[in-house]
């Protein structure tokens, strides 16, 4: 079997570790060979083309073929899943509606693209930022590919959450479950553990409130900024691994009894207006997901939620001319 992967923005940091893990195979399993479509901006081709034959020279045995090109509709040919990573980053003196606008038109040629040339089932992860409202964009231009289709990251909000909180109580990460982000990929962000388990026990009988409303949750929405300024660059390998973890979980099932954190098309669930791309607490199986139902979500949790959401209203109407 053969699967056709998109990346875009791929000569770029979190493109240049994501090529490699899913060349390898680390996204669908050893028995799955993938083609690589690489698509960036004219000028970063040549940069490209090195990512190509590095690819080429580590042999991989799930690797099946490579192209690289500056022409969306090229890239999104037959794709069965597309990791949109490429972006336009935020520039000196530029605001963020300026950010907002400038992405929108990227992410509106790209849902074009994707709508006129993609596999009709493709599967679409928006890393590039502003993620969530960026996927919205896409979506919107690609009338003929359902919605629930394309979706933004929050699995490294998640993973980051899962870090501390097993730092916190002393245990390792794979005893951690249930933890949730929801809301926008931004610092309204709201990473919640009401419902985290730590091996058999409820997390919040191990950690107090304080630490979770004036440490955790502020170190979970700023962690971005501390890796930049411990490392001079943005995250890339946590956020490759993050894009990895994301889609595999949503074509393969995520774990049993356990939780992970999407941002999709919001469905009305837990009173968020339809139709924006929020992040809630997800299972997936059978190569699509579904929102947890039902949490009980203190007053504390909702105002949070609500503030996540506000943001993304104001983010939308900002573009709304593009959908
Ligand atoms: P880089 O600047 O290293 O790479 C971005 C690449 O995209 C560049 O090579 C650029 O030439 C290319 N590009 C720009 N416009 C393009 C277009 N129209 N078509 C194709 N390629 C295009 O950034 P990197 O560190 O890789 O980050 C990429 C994006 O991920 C940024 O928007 C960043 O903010 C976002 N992130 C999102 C995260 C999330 O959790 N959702 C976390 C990590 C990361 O910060």
């Amino acid at each position: 079997m053969s699967k056709t992967i998109t990346i875009t923005g791929a000569a770029g940091q979190i493109g240049y570790q994501l090529a490699f893990r899913i060349a390898s195979g680390q996204l669908l399993g050893n028995s799955v060979k993938v083609n690589l479509n690489l698509l960036e901006i004219t000028p970063a081709l040549d940069a490209l083309k090195g990512v190509a034959m590095e690819l080429e020279d580590c042999a991989f045995p799930t690797l099946g073929k490579v192209s690289t090109t500056d022409d969306a509709a090229a890239a999104f040919g037959d794709s069965n899943f597309a990791f949109l990573v490429g972006a336009k980053p935020r520039g000196p003196g530029m605001e963020r509606s300026d950010l907002l606008i400038e992405n929108a038109q990227i992410f509106s040629a790209q849902g074009k693209a994707i709508n006129n040339n993609a596999d009709k089932d493709i599967k679409v992860l928006v890393v590039g930022n502003p993620a969530n409202t960026n996927a919205l964009i896409a979506s919107a231009n690609a009338p003929d590919i359902n919605p629930r289709s394309f979706s933004a990251m929050m699995r490294l909000d998640h993973n980051r959450a899962i870090a501390q909180l097993a730092n916190k109580t002393n245990t390792h990460n794979s005893e951690i479950r249930k933890v949730a982000i929801w809301g926008n990929h931004s610092t309204t962000q709201y990473p919640d553990i009401n419902h985290a388990l730590v091996g058999s026990k409820k997390a919040s009988d191990l950690v107090d409130e304080t630490w979770v409303r004036e440490d955790f949750i502020p170190r979970v929405q700023k962690r971005g900024a501390e890796i930049i300024q411990a490392r001079g660059l943005s995250s890339a390998a946590s956020a490759a691994s993050a894009a990895i973890n994301h889609m595999r979980d949503w074509e393969l099932g995520s774990s049993e009894n356990d939780w992970v954190s999407m941002a999709i098309p919001s469905d009305g669930s837990y009173g968020i207006s339809e139709g924006i791309i929020f992040s809630y607490p997800i299972v997936c199986q059978n190569g699509d997901f579904s929102i947890i139902q039902d949490l009980d979500l203190d007053n504390f949790s909702l105002d949070s939620i609500k503030h996540s959401e506000k943001e993304l209203l104001e983010e939308r109407e900002a573009i709304k001319h593009l959908l």
